[in-house]
């Protein structure tokens, strides 16, 4: 059986379990940490989760992971059909991944794990995002789903990485800089979905864990 090995702290974790869970794919999930152990570097090449385990072998990256999961299981198609349609779904998925969540990564040592990010940092992330987030706002529909009318993929990482754009920006910089698009409202949408409220309730217990192991 297909197997999701990560942990449910993990937005890009999240992101695809979301979609197995949306599409009925009956997959395990196996608990594993981002320790740079050789035994995991021998799984994921860059240490990283998530990444499956299949029957030919591994596989990482989680638009890969999302692509190869759509084309091995059909059913309810997180894509549409038409290429042209398709493409601007993953050009969603692009934009939220490579233009907002990645740099509003720098910001997440001292956003979210007691660390310090320097102002040269804070600077340079601040200005970045605050340009990409109007490219975004050129893309992102958010009728009712970021792509369209369609629930898609882009929705499965609008979900997952959204509220830690808005939560990173807010804490290191006073100012929501997703605050003039309608994410929260869309994320409240989402989060209603039974698929959603499972990669929820994991993600908080995740948390719980994580807290008791570093007690
Ligand atoms: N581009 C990767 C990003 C995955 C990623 O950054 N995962 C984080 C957890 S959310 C991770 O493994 N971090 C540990 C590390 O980078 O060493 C993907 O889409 O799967």
């Amino acid at each position: 059986m297909l197997k999701l090995c990560g942990f449910a702290m993990s937005n890009y974790y999240n992101k695809v379990k979301f979609a197995l869970l949306e599409k009925g794919v009956d997959f395990e999930e196996e608990l594993v940490w981002t320790d740079r152990s050789p035994e995991l570097l021998a799984r994921s090449p860059l240490g990283k989760v998530p990444f499956f385990e299949t029957d030919h072998g591994h596989l990482c990256e989680s638009q890969v992971m999302m692509d190869y999961i759509e084309q091995v299981y059909p059913q309810k198609p997180l894509i549409p059909a038409d290429p042209y349609q398709a493409a601007k779904v993953r050009e969603l998925i692009t934009f939220m991944e490579l233009h907002l969540e990645l740099v509003a990564r720098e910001l997440y040592p001292e956003a979210f794990f007691g660390g310090k990010v320097s102002d040269e940092i804070k600077e340079r992330t601040l200005k970045l995002l605050k340009r990409n987030v109007k490219g975004f706002a050129k893309l992102a529909k958010f009728s009712p789903y970021v792509a369209g009318s369609e629930f898609t993929m882009a929705d499965c990482a609008g979900m997952v990485h959204l509220p830690l754009v808005s939560m990173a920006s807010k804490t290191i910089y006073g100012e929501d800089v997703l605050a003039d698009l309608p994410t929260r409202d869309y994320v409240k949408m989402l989060g209603e979905r039974p698929a959603a409220q499972r990669v929820n309730a994991d993600r908080k217990a995740n948390v719980e864990m994580m807290k008791n192991i570093s007690k």
